[in-house]
């Protein structure tokens, strides 16, 4: 039987939330919508270029735009218009986006329009990573944000890769869908989708190992003793995606250049650590675990170290000391 992700948030929905009364899964169906766009430009990327080459419209007469622009608006302009979105934030923006609704709608959308920046000129495959938290009662602006990720309602990715998939978690399992492209729907490939306990990969920018801490390079040695193989897209969705699948870890530790780390908290490590968790992996920040951390901006970043249950405990248990 084919399942689309309409049907299967709306089951989910009756079947867990019954109180949300549509909210929810129009607020779910509202990404499909905004990621759907966003993969039809990003197959045309390049073309829309060409056609577009003479000026700065393309020829439908539409104002060329870069694609991580574009993707922020899709995203805006989908959720927007839903009533129950109180408040958007975007890595693209550095304020929160605040709606007409900003007191009484229920939910805030969190998210990455394109995550994996470096990768959309040269044709490698790039992602949308988006958060879905409460608006809690007497907070306002920015702070109502500033949520711990285990508060999350929803979280979830769009990888438009080789095929596009959807995978998302309303914290009951991990579900993953396919793009048809024929007829334009995501059906459901991946049903409760489970990370392997343990991998045989490590997914780390290697270029700046001279500066990541002791217990990290002295941890990527054993790894490589081991007999682990190595894997590094540079765009997180499709790291991540790979780490779900097959197991193993990623890993972004603080280095000299980012000694924060480099990765969002709120719109990349806490969607992503809501996922791996539900699929039975883990998400630590170095000594915490990522969904514990208190967040102080919206734009804060963390060292992110996420996949398979033993390896993530592995480097737990190694930064110890
Ligand atoms: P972006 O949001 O500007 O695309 O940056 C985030 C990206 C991640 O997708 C990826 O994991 C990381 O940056 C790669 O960083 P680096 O090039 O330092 O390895
Ligand atoms: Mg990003």
């Amino acid at each position: 039987m084919l399942i689309t992700v309409q049907h299967h948030i709306l089951q989910q929905q009756e079947d867990l939330f019954p109180e949300a009364r549509g909210n929810f899964s129009s607020l779910l169906s509202g990404m499909t919508l905004a990621t759907k766009m966003i993969q039809a430009k990003i197959r045309r990327a390049g073309l829309v270029d060409i056609l577009g080459a003479a000026g700065e419209t393309n020829v439908q007469g539409e104002a060329q735009q870069k694609l991580d622009v574009y993707a922020n608006q899709a995203v805006l302009h989908c959720l927007g218009a839903r009533e129950s979105v109180a408040m958007m934030v975007s890595e693209e923006n550095a304020q929160p986006i605040t709606l007409d609704r900003s007191e009484t709608g229920k939910y805030i959308i969190v998210f990455d329009p394109l995550d994996g920046s470096s990768n959309i000129d040269v044709n490698v495959s790039v992602g949308t990573i988006f958060s879905i938290l409460r608006r809690p009662d007497g907070v306002h602006g920015e702070a109502a944000v500033l949520q711990p990720g285990w508060k999350q309602v929803a979280a979830g990715y769009v990888l438009y890769g080789s095929s596009t998939i959807f995978v998302y978690t309303a914290g009951h399992g991990v579900f993953g869908f396919t793009l048809e492209p024929e007829i334009g729907a995501f059906v459901l490939t991946f049903p409760n989708m489970k990370m392997p306990a343990q991998g045989a990969m490590y997914s780390v920018n290697e270029a700046n190992v001279d500066t990541f801490p002791d217990s990290c390079r002295a941890y990527l040695s054993r790894l490589r003793e081991r007999g682990y193989s190595s894997r590094y897209i540079g765009s997180l969705v499709a790291d991540f995606h790979r780490t779900l699948l097959k197991g193993g870890v990623f890993l972004y530790p603080p280095t000299k250049k980012n000694p924060q780390g480099k990765l969002r908290l709120l719109y990349e490590a806490n969607p992503l650590a809501f996922v791996a968790e539900q699929a039975g992996g883990q998400a630590i920040a170095g000594g915490s675990r990522i969904m514990d951390i208190e967040p102080r901006s919206i734009h804060e970043r963390t060292p992110l170290i996420i996949g398979s249950k033993v390896e993530v405990g592995e480097y737990y248990e190694m930064q110890k000391g």
